[in-house]
């Protein structure tokens, strides 16, 4: 699987009208959009993806945001997939996002940091799993 990531377009961005430029970038950095779609996560789902935070003092806010519009999930294949995607979208914190990076062009914040991406091979796995079927990759 090392050439998988997941990824999602985070709320806010999706509500800005910053999906096509996003996209875009990502598709410019040499990903393949192996599968994706836009969706709402309800709190339960939210909660659960991102269960490894339960402990974060800023978990419940993260359910409550990933949960308050639309995102749009998807499968991106490239070699070494799960470090380069995290170089393309740059640090957590926007302030910290190198220049160029996605977060830096169109984070709003820690929080509202516009998308995710995986962080190794085996959370990418668990991740892709989450939101798709096989049968929805191409
Ligand atoms: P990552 O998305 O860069 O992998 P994680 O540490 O895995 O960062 O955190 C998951 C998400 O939780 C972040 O993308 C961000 O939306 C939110 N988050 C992380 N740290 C903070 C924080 O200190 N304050 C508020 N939200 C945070
Ligand atoms: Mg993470």
């Amino acid at each position: 699987m090392s050439r998988i990531t997941f990824t999602m377009i985070k709320p806010e961005a999706v509500e800005a009208g910053n999906s096509g430029s996003i996209l875009s970038k990502i598709e410019k950095a040499g990903f393949r959009i192996v599968a994706m779609k836009k969706t709402l996560l309800c709190k339960e789902k939210a909660g659960q993806f991102y269960a490894i935070h339960k402990e974060r003092p800023f978990y419940n806010d993260l359910v409550e945001y990933m949960s308050s519009g639309p995102i749009i999930a998807a499968i991106l294949e490239k070699d070494n997939a799960v470090l380069d995607f995290r170089s393309l979208i740059g640090s957590t914190d926007p302030s910290e996002a190198a220049e160029g990076t996605i977060r830096a062009e169109f984070a709003e914040s820690k929080a509202k940091n516009a998308v995710h991406g995986s962080d190794s091979d085996e959370n990418a796995m668990i991740e892709c799993n989450f939101h798709f079927d096989t049968d929805e990759r191409y």
